[in-house]
C-alpha cells in the first residue's frame, strides 16, 4: 500500500481534448497552481492539491498504483482498462465517481456504407479493428458472437480500406470521420464522457477530507453548468 500523504494528486491529460476543460473545471472548483503548462507536475497553491499532466492512457494506472488520488479521463479509457484488468483476473482498482458533462462521445461499431446491416449475428467470422479490445471482446461475448478483434492503436477508421479488418469499433462524436471513410455507425457499445475517477477505497489520511471537499465543490460547479 502507498504511504500516507497530506496532499492530494489529480491526474489530467497534458494535451488533447480533455486537457483544457479538465483544468477549467478544477479552476472553477477553486484550485490554482504555481505554474506551468509544459511541466509534468503543478504544485497546488490555494489548496494542497497538486496536478499531474499525463497521457490519458496513463490515468487509470496512476490511480490503481496509488500515485494519484483522482483523475479526469474518458469513461471509454477507464472502462477499457478496467475490462482488461478483469479479463486477466485483477481486482477493480478504480471507479468513475462523477460524470463531468464534457468529452461526450460514443464507442460504436461502424461498417462499410454498402453493407445492409441486419444485426450482430452478421459479425460472425468478421475482423473488427479497434483500440478498445477488452470492451469489444466483452460486448461480443455477451451476445455470443464469434468475431476476431484486431487491436490497433490509431487510425482505426482506415483499416477496412486497407483490408486489415472488415469493420471497426471506434469513438464517434460528429460522425464526420466515419463519413469521410465511407463507414456508417450501426451499434453503440458505450456512451462516454469525461469522468472523475478515483480509487475503490478512500485513503485513511488527510486526503480523505480533501477528496470529500473537492467532490462537494465539483457537484456544485457541474450542477451550475446544467
Ligand atoms: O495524448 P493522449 O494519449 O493523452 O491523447 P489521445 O490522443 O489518446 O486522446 P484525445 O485527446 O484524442 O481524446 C481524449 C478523450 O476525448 C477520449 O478518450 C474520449 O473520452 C474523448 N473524446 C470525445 C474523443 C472524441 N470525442 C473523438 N471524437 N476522443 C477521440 N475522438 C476521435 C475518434 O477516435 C475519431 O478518430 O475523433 C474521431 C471521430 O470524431 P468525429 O467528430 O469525426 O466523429
Ligand atoms: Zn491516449
Amino acid at each position: 500500500t502507498a504511504p500516507a500523504r497530506d496532499r492530494l494528486r489529480i491526474a489530467i491529460q497534458k494535451s488533447g481534448r480533455l486537457a483544457e476543460p479538465a483544468r477549467s473545471l478544477l479552476t472553477a472548483c477553486g484550485l490554482s497552481w504555481r505554474q506551468s503548462r509544459d511541466k509534468l507536475f503543478c504544485y497546488g497553491e490555494s489548496l494542497p492539491v497538486d496536478l499531474l499532466l499525463v497521457r490519458d492512457d496513463d490515468i487509470p494506472g496512476l490511480i490503481a498504483d496509488g500515485v494519484c488520488d483522482f483523475g479526469i479521463v474518458g469513461r471509454n479509457e477507464l472502462d477499457e482498462q478496467g475490462a482488461a484488468r478483469r479479463r486477466i483476473g485483477l481486482p477493480d482498482a478504480y471507479q468513475a465517481l462523477r460524470g463531468l458533462n464534457f468529452g461526450q462521445c460514443r464507442l460504436m461499431l461502424a461498417v462499410p456504407e454498402e453493407w445492409d446491416w441486419q444485426g450482430v449475428q452478421q459479425l460472425a467470422g468478421k475482423r473488427i479493428a479497434t483500440s478498445y479490445p477488452a470492451i469489444l471482446a466483452d460486448w461480443l461475448a455477451e451476445r455470443g458472437v464469434d468475431a476476431q478483434v484486431v487491436e490497433l492503436s490509431g487510425s482505426v477508421e482506415i483499416a477496412p480500406r486497407l483490408g486489415t479488418a472488415d469493420l471497426i469499433c471506434d469513438l464517434v462524436s460528429s460522425g464526420a470521420t466515419l463519413a469521410a471513410n465511407q463507414l456508417k455507425p450501426v451499434e453503440t457499445l458505450l456512451e462516454s464522457e469525461a469522468v472523475l475517477a478515483g480509487p475503490v477505497k478512500t485513503p485513511d489520511d488527510a486526503r480523505a477530507g480533501l477528496m470529500a471537499m473537492l467532490l462537494r465543490r465539483l457537484d456544485g460547479v457541474v450542477k451550475l453548468q446544467d
